[in-house]
């Protein structure tokens, strides 16, 4: 993260995620405390931004999981806060079972972080800011909910939907250029729609190139077992590789892997277009292999020592098949009922 300022005069501070339910969750934050400092940080980073929050009214903290190893710090530090500050942290990302749920923490696994912080600063909050909402849900494939589904109704979805797919592959383009993400936020904390903000069509024009050019590697590159398609190497966007090996592999499960010389790991990108719970799955199979794993049920990622990684495959393959047929067994009794 980049502080360009030690805190001047405002009096909330928000940390948010980069990716564009992030940017949205930040953006409709800061309609609601237009006198706020925004920054972005990251699971790992958070207990590193907190350190400079004393002096702040208001904490707000947007879509960054808890960390499993960080948890007790993290809690420990906002609670020391909380005695000069309002603290609110939105969430939906699983919690550790060691952090209990404090007063303070809005965590909600149903829905994107964008929705919820709507929900929780409602108040605050112009009603056409459900826009912005619905762009971040759609950002990260919580579209489908109950909220979401209503308040589409109030805009006509075929124009809702190239806003929103220009400001996600915008941001996806951009990587991490922090200084775009905070020009993104500010306009978009105005309801400006982002065609009209500066380099997003173009950043957006960008990224779709490079996805046609991976799209179509995939499609040659493309491995499969028996429930699980993959790609090594994709040199690209790792979740949409993800997608494109499920796709083109015909499973219902991608996994995009890329090879860390440095570490002699394998960080990989996965994506369920099942019932299958990928957060679940990963958190049980990747530390038998040494590595570590989770994140969504739809949506996770991982990390296995080079040495281990075909056996992992082989393994979670397996895993992804066991699971399928458990979800079979479970829908059969309920027909039977
Ligand atoms: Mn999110």
């Amino acid at each position: 993260m980049t502080r360009s300022n030690n805190h001047a005069n405002n009096s909330t501070l928000i940390l948010t995620h980069g990716d564009s339910d992030g940017v949205c969750s930040g953006a409709i934050a800061k309609s609601a405390y237009p006198d706020s400092d925004v920054y972005f940080t990251s699971p790992m980073g958070i207990l590193d931004e907190l350190q400079l929050a004393d002096g702040y009214e208001n904490i707000i903290i947007c879509d960054i999981a808890v960390d499993e190893g960080k948890c007790v710090d993290l809690f420990r530090r906002l609670e020391e806060l909380a005695v000069n500050s309002v603290i609110t942290y939105i969430d939906h990302h699983p919690l550790p079972e060691k952090c209990i749920n404090a007063d303070w923490m809005h965590n909600d696994l149903t829905v994107c972080s964008s929705e919820l912080t709507y929900k929780v600063l409602e108040k605050r909050l112009d009603r056409d800011m459900r826009r912005v909402a619905i762009y971040g849900a759609i950002g990260d494939y919580y579209d489908n909910t109950p909220s979401v589904k209503e308040w589409l109704r109030d805009w006509d979805k075929r124009s809702l939907f190239f806003q929103a797919g220009t400001l996600i592959q915008a941001l996806i383009y951009s990587g991490r250029n922090y200084d775009f993400k905070r020009k993104v936020l500010l306009p978009l904390s105005h309801d400006i729609i982002p065609t009209e903000i500066p380099n997003v069509l173009k950043y957006a024009k960008e990224g779709a190139i490079l996805e046609e050019n991976l799209r179509i590697h995939v499609k040659s590159e493309v491995k499969t077992l028996e429930n699980l398609a993959y790609v090594v190497d994709p040199n690209g966007y790792m979740s949409k590789s993800a997608i494109y090996a499920a796709s083109y592999g015909g499973k219902d499960v991608g996994l995009s892997a890329e090879y860390r010389h440095k570490r002699r790991v394998y960080d990989m990108s996965l994506r369920s277009r099942d019932t299958v719970d990928l957060n679940r799955l990963l958190r049980r199979v990747a530390p038998q292999f040494g590595g570590s794993g989770g994140g969504h049920a739809s949506a996770a990622g991982a990390r296995i020592p080079k040495e281990s990684f075909e056996a992992f495959l082989r393994e979670f393959d397996k895993a992804i098949g066991e699971e399928k047929r458990k979800v079979k067994v479970d829908e059969n009794g309920e027909k039977g009922r």
